[in-house]
């Protein structure tokens, strides 16, 4: 039985709850008639400014002006110091000139410039903004920006984007006018991994759904992808010296269907799109186990050299594990993994790991020995699912716990050792998983984690997870997508949102600030930017979704 088969036992208890609850609250919202503070719920306030603290995930600090509105207007500029505050600018001026159809030139910034419009300030910040914070200032006559590093600028725009009016996401010109409430907001984040994971093994995704999905995750702050390139079913890399792994490997899909790959080409366009938003892919190499595709590419793969029929089950296969004591195996790593980390300049690469029960633990610590020295031979760190840490040296290790309660000891021990630990558990943060039983309607969604519905994507702490962890250990948070039920970008988005925002804000808060009551406020604000932008996500009942929604 796999583990995910395992934990299945759990999930009518966990239904008949969510039920309850679910009954409990749409009877409430039935009668009544108030709407949230800061939702627009006319026309006329969908042209307002929003209240300044109305941003997920939540701000560290927000003072409100209450008098003071910045507009942008026609002839406003936008206003940088050079260099990488230039490239945010830039970044910033295309947002902006679609909705409201100015032209808003860009403009440098010294210290004696009369800024009227928008300025982004590289250096100068407040220490405590680290080096993803910002602060945020907005008087009558400009909205400035400072950061000590780009990344701070850019999630400083994305701040900026959610204080605008929500047709700022309209994808055509529309009238103003473009207010910004006055005042002055200070943040940076909680963990410096936020995460999320979306899997192009499973099914296949084109080039232009993986960028729409990073320009969906960038609003939220999410600063790494997971790029899961490889599975049993489908292999999705082009690797110059190992042809068949993608004429032979990439053919196929769940089901036998969207088969494809990217060429190192699209891997770098990819990449190239992310870190222009913020966003650091991690490319994902799997194994031991996971590995089906690659051993139905090439015979020699395989411990008995003889090449296995594709597989296009849809769950783990039980013979994609890879030849552990083969020498050609490590070949084979060392060039996929020297391939991808030329092409990736962000530090991880993801290794894999997940369920590799019943392989004996010396043939996982040769494995990971190996591919540890491999990886660290191309100048990278491993990230790997928590399974790993049997057999990862704890020091420079990262692990994803994916679910708490299997293998907590290898986690407590690997956390007291020195590993950094990202909390993605499934029964929260899987982003597959159904919101309840009919949402999204078959064939759409998993449901072996239970059913996750927005308040429990939100409701839970990285820190409590697994007992042990010190809660210094924990680096961070991730909202996997897996896509063997999901093959079209309605589908993901549908699923992502509204609960990636909530694994966002859970991984960026303070958690002073974690409240539901506050959060489904700012969350079903959401709607009308969603909307206009036209992201897929589903208006889920227990939300009071406002005009425009
Ligand atoms: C598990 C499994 C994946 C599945 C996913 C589906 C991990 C880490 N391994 O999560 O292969 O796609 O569940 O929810």
């Amino acid at each position: 039985m796999d583990i995910r088969t395992l934990v299945l036992g759990r999930s009518p208890r966990r239904r008949l709850k969510l039920a309850v609850a679910s009954i409990t609250v749409t009877a409430s919202i039935a009668f009544t008639t108030t709407t949230a503070s800061g939702a627009p719920t006319t026309i006329d306030d969908a042209n307002a400014a929003a209240p300044l603290g109305n941003v997920v995930p939540a701000p560290v600090s927000v003072q409100p002006a209450a008098d003071v509105r910045f507009y942008l207007k026609s002839d406003s500029a936008i206003y940088a110091t050079g260099g990488a505050a230039t490239d945010v600018a830039n970044l910033l001026a295309g947002l902006l000139r679609t909705p409201t159809g100015y032209g808003l030139p860009l403009k440098p910034l010294s210290p004696s410039t009369d800024v009227r419009g928008i300025a982004l300030m590289l250096g100068g910040a407040d220490a405590s903004t680290g080096a993803e914070g910002y602060q945020l200032k907005v008087t009558g006559t400009a909205v400035t920006i400072r950061a000590n590093q780009r990344q701070g600028l850019i999630n400083g725009v994305a701040t900026l984007r959610q204080l605008l009016p929500a047709k700022v996401d309209s994808q055509n010109a529309v009238a103003g006018p473009w207010p910004v409430q006055g005042g002055q907001i200070l943040d940076y984040p909680r963990y410096a991994y936020r995460g999320a994971l979306l899997d192009v093994a499973r099914h296949f995704f084109p080039v232009s759904t993986v960028k729409r999905y990073i320009d969906d995750l960038a609003r939220y702050k999410i600063n790494y992808l997971n790029l899961h390139l490889i599975d049993d079913q489908g292999w999705r890399i082009q690797i110059g010296s190992w042809p068949n792994l993608t004429e032979i490997g990439g053919s196929t899909g769940v089901g036998g269907m969207m088969g494809g790959y990217y060429t190192m080409a699209d891997y770098k366009a990819i990449v190239a799109y992310a870190a222009q938003r913020g966003i650091t892919v991690i490319p994902e190499v799997e194994g031991p186990a996971h590995e089906h595709a690659a051993l139905a590419s090439y015979a020699e793969l395989n411990c008995d050299g003889v090449a296995k029929e594709l597989y296009v089950g849809y769950t783990v296969s039980p013979d994609g594990i890879l030849c552990i004591r083969k020498a050609v195996t490590y070949t084979f790593l060392d060039q996929v993994i020297g391939q991808l980390a030329a092409a990736t300049p962000g530090p991880y690469i993801a290794v894999g790991g997940d369920e590799t029960q019943g392989i004996p633990q010396a043939d996982l610590q040769y494995y990971y020995s190996r591919v540890t020295a491999i990886v660290a031979k191309y100048g990278k760190k491993v990230l790997g699912w928590q399974e790993s840490l049997g057999g990862l040296a704890p020091a420079g290790a990262t692990a994803t716990v994916w679910m708490p309660g299997l293998s907590d000891d290898l986690v407590v021990t690997a956390a007291n050792a020195g590993a950094k630990i990202i909390m993605a558990p499934a029964p929260h943060a899987y982003l597959d998983m159904k919101y309840d039983p009919e949402t999204p309607s078959f064939p759409v969604g998993n449901s072996w984690a239970g059913f996750i519905d927005v308040q429990t994507a939100y409701d839970w702490r990285p820190e409590a997870m697994v007992a042990g962890v010190p809660p210094s250990a924990i680096g961070g948070v991730a909202a996997p997508l897996w896509t063997e039920t999901a093959f079209a970008l309605d589908h993901l988005e549908n699923l992502a949102f509204p609960r990636l925002p909530a694994i966002a804000e859970v991984g960026w808060s303070p958690a002073a600030t974690h409240n539901w009551d506050s959060f489904k406020v700012r969350l079903a604000a959401q709607g009308p930017r969603l909307r206009a932008a036209r992201v897929g996500y589903y208006l889920h009942p227990t939300l009071q979704w406002p005009w425009g929604s």
